[in-house]
């Protein structure tokens, strides 16, 4: 058993594919544990992704994910940081695979409708960033 966090971003909800997204993961076998919309603030989203902070992106990153509400979920089943990376696509929408959620809704490296932690570990600190222990229901 394992949990991750998923970000529907800015992007995904401005453009109405919240229930897709959540749909898809539950089809998938995995559980929601937490979720919530976000309006998420500078200091948050720099935290989330202090990975990047040196990158010639970082500015535009941190406008993009500041720049409306999110939907922020964790998600628990087995393998459940490996299952949603790959049912996410290439971070390069352009290059992610038709069936993956970026590959079927978006064309941008940017502007890619989905955030999943990377690795297990990244997944308990990201977990904790936005969500309190009372908001995870077992
Ligand atoms: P990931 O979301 O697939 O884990 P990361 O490399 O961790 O990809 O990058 C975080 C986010 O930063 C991406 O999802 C995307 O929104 C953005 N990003 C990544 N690489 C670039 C780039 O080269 N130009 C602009 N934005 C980028
Ligand atoms: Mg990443």
């Amino acid at each position: 058993m394992e949990r991750t966090l998923i970000l529907v971003k800015p992007d995904g909800v401005r453009r109405a594919l919240v229930g897709e997204v959540i749909r898809r993961f539950e089809a998938r076998g995995l559980r929601l544990a937490a979720l919530k919309m976000v309006l998420a603030g500078k200091d948050l989203v720099e935290k989330h992704y202090e990975e990047h902070r040196e990158k010639p992106f970082y500015g535009s990153l941190v406008e993009y994910l500041t720049s409306g509400p999110v939907v922020a979920m964790v998600i628990e089943g087995p393998n459940a940081v490996q299952a949603s990376r790959t049912m996410m696509g290439a971070t390069n929408a352009l290059e992610a695979a038709p069936g993956t959620i970026r590959g079927d809704f978006a064309l941008s490296i940017e502007e890619n409708i989905v955030h999943g932690s990377a690795t297990p570990e990244d997944a308990q600190r990201e977990v904790a960033l936005w969500f309190s222990p009372d908001e995870i229901v077992s």
